[in-house]
């Protein structure tokens, strides 16, 4: 029996996984002992990973829908060459903006670097990703903040902080691994802060259920209480950040009396905060999709990260304003897919920094493209004003988990040409393309996944492919080669090569990682970045600013900050309840492609899309626990859910899990002004119970 490491492709954490392998069969899969994300643990989803394509697997080939609507098989070589013929002829046709890609956080490094060359500096095309839908936020928030989207902590600060406060997170159900480092601390208070009684909140010390979207007005009535107290860091302040005195004035008219209202809380919540942030001796703050999907949620990002600065709660242990990643390589799209920056970080525009990308790819700078993407958004609406004709995607399923999602349904018909890339043919997005590209899954390809504290950690296949299976990377780069991208088919033949390209990307960068050789990654510890060249590896665990110098021109930080805005979306006589949403349990995934194939998930999660409404909501309306309510939204449209009690949510509240197709048929267009992503968490809606 063969041993081989490898990382989960699920979520940031990417735990490492031994898979045990006999005759190309997983016979078990252990999760990883002296690993140091999580030594030993993982969740279900890790150590169900061998049941991909157990019960769903699609032909091995290419397969293209024909003029008359029929599908035919094709082989590879007809494939890439239909796929290449057909982009060109639209981009012959109609310029370089008919063509665009929508990527994902699920792909690896080296996929991310081929794919972003071939389509970006290549084809000029414009190709967003999912990272949009989840980190966008985060990622604006520290470039304005610390000068480089550089997330600083180690996952170690779990253990070390004595006051743990997640901001709209849920890791009990969404980082299982993550929670699992919180109670192996026993010196620790845990404050959730969140407008329902998450599984999270539920194992918390003090849960503050703030009312929807009014974090904002929170964290400045904290920070204006912490200043009243003098609760601060003077000389953290003094010697690594800019704009406090400004952010002092301004947080002025924000106090706890005005706040408190706003945000649904007592006074004596929002004092009992403040007592608990200004007695924690290393205070960590964590956030995730309760703050980054939200019409003003830079700004809120930026809020939490105030707070540590001027308590000095950044840079040491068991400190940090933390943004918590949601998919296995979020962070690598981040920094390699080519689409907001360049490889390896840095702005399009920067001659300097675009010759060194030119350098380390060994092209002309003028190969390099001298843009960024417009953003996911404005992809499907420019298809839906004829703009946009030819589309890929890879590896994420728009047509479930865009939202407004009718809007994708509308951009699928108007499309001229839908490629679809993924492991299942039966998508709600590869179902209806035009050419479907079959990828193997990931216990079957190689590459890099960078984590959410930034370790970059191996993805080794434990299975042999079969006779006509093709990698991801295998697809990217015979299309390269059908494309006659000659530069692409003589240096870029293996995950490797493209691995080699980004590294030297990322000379001299935050992000340097010319230390790392491809194969270092293979049974290690993960290596988290920087590493440079030269460098010795002493430490498992390493954090950034502990220095106190940040990635700014002056290397101090910067306090970030804005008036509150309205919502666009407001409550009304007809849509007077909230809809929140996002992750149901630890065992279903996103659109469920993949999950579906763990037995025990599928057979214990709800077929039907659901909601949780509280009991005196329901009493009011009349609804018993399971009927079916039709819930309609102020986009214009409706569907049916099944009701499940909870006294968690607030009574005007009802939250949906994201995994079933209805949820996002009813979330509203409406996105961060500076991140565009799109504010999930709240929709307008209301409540007919049907007849039963
Ligand atoms: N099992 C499982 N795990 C996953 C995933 C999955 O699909 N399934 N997906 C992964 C991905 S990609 C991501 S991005 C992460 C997401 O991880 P999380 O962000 O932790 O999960 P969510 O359930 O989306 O949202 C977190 C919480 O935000 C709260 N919230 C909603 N509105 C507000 C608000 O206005 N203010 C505050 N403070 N809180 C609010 C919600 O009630 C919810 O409990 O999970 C990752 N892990
Ligand atoms: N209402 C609401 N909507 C949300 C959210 C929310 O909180 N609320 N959260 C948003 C967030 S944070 C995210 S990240 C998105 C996620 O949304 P999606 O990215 O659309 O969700 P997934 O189901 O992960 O889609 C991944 C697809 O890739 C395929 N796949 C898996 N592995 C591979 C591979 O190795 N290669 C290829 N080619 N394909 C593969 C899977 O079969 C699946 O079809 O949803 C967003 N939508
Ligand atoms: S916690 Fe995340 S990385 Fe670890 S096994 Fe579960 S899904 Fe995979
Ligand atoms: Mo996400």
């Amino acid at each position: 029996m063969k041993k081989i490491q490898s990382s989960c492709n699920y979520c940031a954490i990417d735990c490492n996984l031994d898979f045990y392998v006999e005759d190309n069969r997983i016979v078990k899969v252990v999760p990883t002992k002296g690993y140091p994300v999580n030594d030993g643990f993982s969740c279900i989803k890790g150590v169900s990973l061998d049941k991909q394509h157990s019960m769903y697997k699609p032909s091995p080939l290419p397969r293209v829908k024909k003029a008359d609507g029929t599908l035919e098989y094709v082989s590879w070589q007809e494939g890439y060459k239909e796929v290449a013929t057909r982009l060109m002829e639209i981009r012959t046709k109609y310029g370089e903006d008919s063509v665009a890609g929508l990527s994902t956080g699920q792909m690896t490094l080296e996929e991310f670097g081929i794919f972003g060359h071939m389509m970006r500096n290549h084809l000029k095309a414009n190709v967003d990703g999912n990272t949009r839908l989840c980190m966008a936020t985060s990622a604006v928030a520290h470039k304005q903040s610390f000068g480089f989207d550089a997330p600083g902590f180690t996952l170690n600060d779990l253990e070390l902080s004595d006051t743990i406060i997640f901001i709209g997170a849920n890791p009990v159900v969404a980082h299982p691994i993550l929670w699992s480092r919180v109670k192996k601390n026993k010196n620790k208070k845990v404050i959730v802060i969140d407008p329902r009684r998450s599984e999270t909140a539920k194992n918390a010390d003090h849960w503050y259920s703030i009312r929807h979207k009014s974090d904002l007005a929170l964290l400045y009535g904290v920070a204006n209480e912490l200043i009243r107290l003098d609760a601060l860091d003077h000389d953290f302040i003094d010697k690594h950040t800019n704009h406090f005195e400004e952010f002092k004035q301004f947080v002025s008219q924000y106090p706890i009396e005005k706040v408190a209202p706003i945000c649904g809380l007592k006074e004596e919540e929002i004092k009992e905060l403040v007592d608990l942030i200004q007695k924690g001796e290393r205070v960590s703050f964590w956030w995730t999709m309760g703050i980054n999907q939200g019409y003003e949620a830079v700004r809120s990002a930026q809020a939490i990260i105030n707070l540590a600065l001027m308590t000095g709660n950044i840079g040491k242990p068991g400190t940090g304003a933390n943004s918590i990643t949601g998919q296995s390589n979020a962070m690598g799209s981040r920094v390699f897919s080519n689409t907001t920056g360049l490889f390896g970080g840095g702005d399009f525009n920067n001659p300097e920094r675009r010759a060194q990308v030119a350098k380390a790819l060994g092209v002309e700078e003028s190969l390099i493209i001298d843009r960024p993407t417009i953003p996911y958004n404005q992809i499907i609406e420019n298809i839906n004003a004829g703009k946009i004709k030819a589309l890929w995607v890879v590896c994420t399923n728009p047509r479930h988990s865009w939202v407004n999602n009718d809007t994708f349904r509308e951009a699928m018909e108007k499309l001229e040409l839908l490629i679809v890339q993924d492991i299942y043919g039966d998508t709600d997005t590869s179902k209806q393309c035009h050419i479907y590209l079959p990828a193997v899954a990931g216990t079957k390809k190689e590459g890099t996944v960078i984590n959410m504290e930034r370790r970059l950690s191996a993805l080794r296949p434990s299975l042999k492919k079969e006779e006509e299976e093709r990698t991801d990377y295998e697809i990217f780069y015979g299309v390269a080669s059908a494309l006659g991208l000659k530069d692409i088919e003589e240096n870029w033949k293996t995950p490797k090569d493209a691995f080699n390209f980004m590294r030297a990307c990322t000379k001299n960068m935050p992000d340097d990682i010319t230390g790392i050789e491809y194969e270092d990654l293979e049974n290690s510890h993960g290596i988290q970045w920087p590493f440079r060249k030269g460098e010795v590896l002493t430490d498992d665990q390493r954090r950034l600013y502990e220095d106190g110098n940040f990635f700014t021109a002056d290397k101090r930080a910067n306090f970030v900050f804005e008036e509150i805005r309205e919502n666009p979306i407001q409550l009304t006589k007809e849509y007077p309840y909230v809809l929140n949403s996002g992750r149901g349990t630890v065992g279903q995934w996103h659109t469920q492609t993949r999950t579906r194939e763990i037995p025990i998930v599928a057979d214990a999660a709800p077929k039907m899309a659901y909601v949780l409404m509280h009991p005196s909501l329901a009493k009011e309306k009349g609804i018993a626990e399971n009927d079916i309510v039709e819930i309609s939204s102020s986009n214009g449209q409706s569907a049916d859910f099944e009701v499940h009690f909870h006294d968690g949510v607030r009574e005007n509240e009802l939250f949906a899990p994201m995994h079933y197709i209805e949820c996002n048929l009813l979330t509203p267009s409406v996105y961060d002004a500076y991140s565009k992503e799109p504010s999930y968490k709240v929709a307008a809606v209301n409540i007919k119970p049907k007849k039963q």
